[in-house]
């Protein structure tokens, strides 16, 4: 009896806290550690990872995404939001590449986005939180073609992972690979209390591809808490009739731009 009521406890613990992040990165090739949040701060000697520190599991909320925060989330404590690391990982163009999230629970209706910015040069001297250098890649909202339409709610029936691939003719070079899932579940009175779940990677970008990225969006900027299209609304109004269209405008690729692309998000 007494450990059927602790069981009960903990699974509403785990419930109430269910936030998440990228834990592992699939880079063509290559599986890499991103950063842990809660076990990386204690490491001595330092760890030397491709994720910018980010300081715990939670959203970039109320109303703060407009600041420097949305970039690639909060710094670890004692560290600047956007602070570079001094590593990338080599992955060639056109790779696939899989985020696995930590065990990503089912209430976070909402999409789920990745983006490019080109570092030109370094990623460590390069912020990202400045100027229209945000390109999106890969998106999936809202789509009734699924049993389940949500991009964000299609995490937990795929092991918490997510699948993009990154465009093939891009040209070689440093750049920074922003994953976000965006929750909607608090934004249909107010839409300063979206939830943003954003991390950044540096990457080398290998090949023989000479297309640059186009000009982008600019984080923080484009997400704004007025945005009755895509944030400031009640995401249970959302139908095949009355669809989604998510923040950050278009999606690029090797086709130029266009609306939707890679919808599935599956391997
Ligand atoms: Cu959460």
């Amino acid at each position: 009896m007494r450990l059927t009521i602790i069981t009960g406890f903990l699974l509403l613990t785990t419930y109430v806290s269910a936030h998440g992040y990228v834990q592992q990165i699939q880079l063509g090739d290559s599986l890499v550690d991103a950063w842990n949040p809660y076990k990386d701060p204690q490491k001595d000697p330092s760890v030397s990872k491709i994720t910018r520190h980010f300081l715990n599991n939670g959203p970039v909320t109320d109303g703060e995404f407009t600041t420097d925060a949305i970039t690639c989330n909060y710094g670890a404590k004692g560290e600047d939001n956007n602070t570079p690391v001094n590593v990338t990982a080599e992955v060639p163009a056109g790779s696939r590449v899989t985020f696995y999230w930590t065990d990503w629970q089912s209430d976070h209706p909402g999409p789920i986005m990745t983006y490019l910015a080109a570092c030109n040069g370094p990623c460590a001297d390069f912020s990202g939180s400045s100027g229209n250098v945000w390109v999106k890649i890969h998106q999936a909202g809202y789509d009734a073609s699924f049993g389940t339409p949500w991009a964000s709610k299609r995490l937990p029936e795929q092991n918490s992972t997510w699948t993009i691939t990154l465009p093939a003719t891009l040209a070689p070079g440093e750049y920074l690979l922003r994953h976000e899932i965006l929750g909607l579940q608090r934004t249909n009175t107010d839409g300063s209390l979206a939830q943003f779940y954003p991390s950044c990677n540096q990457i080398t970008i290998t090949g023989q591809g000479t297309t640059a990225l186009p000009e982008g969006i600019a984080l923080p900027g484009a997400y704004q808490p007025d945005d009755t299209t895509s944030i400031f609304l009640e995401y249970r109004d959302i139908s095949t009739d009355n669809p989604y269209t998510a923040p950050g405008g278009q999606v690029w690729g090797d086709e130029g731009w266009s609306g939707e692309q890679n919808m599935d998000g599956t391997q």
